[in-house]
């Protein structure tokens, strides 16, 4: 069986998403992504949006970070990273709705401006933040 691959950059939120789940599961991954090779036609017949990452697991190709997570989880169901009783489950699911829908579009905004100060210089958009 091939060695799963992860495309996208180590330095992206997105890419550490999945590379906890990785971790956590100790599942062996290797990365493979050139800068700037995301828009490139190649690379969005894999991931349409031009975004970062996706994997290639002995030819299933996947993207959309939350999809790779429950996906390499369920590859690994011993893990018990996600419950299948039901009132754990739903627990479970309404957890990871918060996290999508509640917490990620803020945690996301200010990640974004702390990154662009930490590696472009560029001073945070102060407002923004405390929005
Ligand atoms: N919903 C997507 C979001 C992917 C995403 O926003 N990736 C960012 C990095 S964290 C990206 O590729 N940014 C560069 C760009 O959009 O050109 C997922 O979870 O996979």
């Amino acid at each position: 069986m091939a060695i799963l691959k992860l495309y996208g950059a180590k330095i992206a939120m997105c890419v550490r998403r999945v590379v906890t789940i990785l971790h956590e599961l100790k599942v062996p991954f290797e990365f493979d992504l050139m800068a700037g090779e995301h828009k490139t036609p190649e690379y969005m017949k894999n991931q349409p949006f031009g975004q970062i990452p996706y994997i290639d697991d002995d030819g299933l190709i996947l993207f959309e970070t939350r999809a790779i997570c429950r996906y390499i989880a369920a590859k690994y169901p011993a893990s018990g990273l996600v419950p299948t009783e039901p009132k754990a489950n739903a627990l479970f699911e309404q957890a990871a709705a918060v996290e999508l829908t509640n917490f990620d579009p803020s945690a996301s905004l200010v990640a974004i401006e702390m990154f662009k100060q930490k590696y472009l210089g560029i001073p945070p958009d102060q407002t923004l933040i405390e929005a």
